[in-house]
């Protein structure tokens, strides 16, 4: 193999889960009831639960952004960082999460398919906004100075996760696919594992319990994250 092929960096794509920020104490989604913090997904993250009510979701969601900026990233996502910073490797790191801590840890070029906490969006003419404060029926787009027209930038339940073709693109050529701290239930993410393995990209799943995909997994290791990310970086 030519020297330059030597040199080449491992190409990594990890995919996150609310796993991964559970040990800094951002809650999971894995009410056995199927709520959300007590809400019915339909309520309070879909577009007809935000036309419905839009201040039961604006509080929903200022609860937790209130909440991610209480937080500190831990072991794992501080480890995913280090692995970003290493010579022999080409990471890409796709979230589910909408909160911070990936790049409070120090990674870049965080792909959060979900969309972002800490972003607001006007749905009226598109902007995207940094927002760190609360959410409400009163807000006025900097932009457009229009009213009541500022929702959460995340992608709710039928609404188009973002940088899909780059997420396939990345897995179909990748040297290995990661999973860590998802169960597996919400599409197309959950599709990944499969989408690599149609590639035949070897595939590792870090998480605490069996989730929903584990068996289309060449290999799953159970723990922390906390625990076994830094263990697998290292
Ligand atoms: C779309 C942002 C298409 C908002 C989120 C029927 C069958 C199949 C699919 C569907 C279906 N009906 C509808 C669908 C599609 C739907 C879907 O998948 N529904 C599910 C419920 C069946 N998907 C969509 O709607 C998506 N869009 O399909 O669009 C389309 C096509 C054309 C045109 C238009 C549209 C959009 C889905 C995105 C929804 N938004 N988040 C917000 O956060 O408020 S999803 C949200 O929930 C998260 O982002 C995440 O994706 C998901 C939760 O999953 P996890 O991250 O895995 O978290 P969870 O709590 O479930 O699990 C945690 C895991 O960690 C557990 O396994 C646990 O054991 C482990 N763990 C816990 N602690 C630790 C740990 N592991 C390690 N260490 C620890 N310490």
């Amino acid at each position: 193999m030519p020297a330059a092929a030597f040199l080449s960096r491992m190409k990594i794509v990890v995919l996150t889960g609310a796993g991964i920020s559970a040990e800094s104490g951002v809650p999971t989604f894995r009410g056995s009831d199927g709520l959300w913090e007590g809400h019915r997904v339909e309520d309070v993250a879909s577009p007809e639960g935000f036309a419905r009510d839009s201040q039961l979701v604006h509080e929903f969601y200022n609860g937790r952004r209130r909440k991610v900026q209480e937080v500190e990233p831990n072991a794992a996502h501080h480890a995913l960082a280090k692995l970003g910073r290493a010579r022999g490797v080409d990471l890409t790191l796709v979230t589910q999460n909408i909160d911070d801590l990936h790049e409070r840890a120090g990674s870049h070029e965080v792909l959060h398919m979900h969309g972002e906490l800490l972003k607001a969006r006007c749905k009226e003419c598109g902007v995207v906004v940094p927002c760190r404060e609360d959410l409400s029926r009163a807000s006025i787009c900097p932009a457009c100075r229009g009213i009541d027209c500022m929702r959460p930038h995340v992608v709710w339940f039928g609404e188009m996760p973002f940088g899909l073709d780059e997420i396939s693109a990345a897995i179909s050529s990748a040297d290995q696919f990661v999973a860590i701290g998802t169960s597996g239930r919400v599409y197309p993410a959950a599709s990944f594992v499969t989408w690599a393995r149609h590639s035949g990209v070897p595939t590792l799943e870090l998480n605490l319990e069996e989730s929903a995909a584990s068996g289309v997994f060449h290999e799953s290791r159970r723990g922390r994250a906390g625990e076994l990310v830094p263990a697998w970086v290292e």
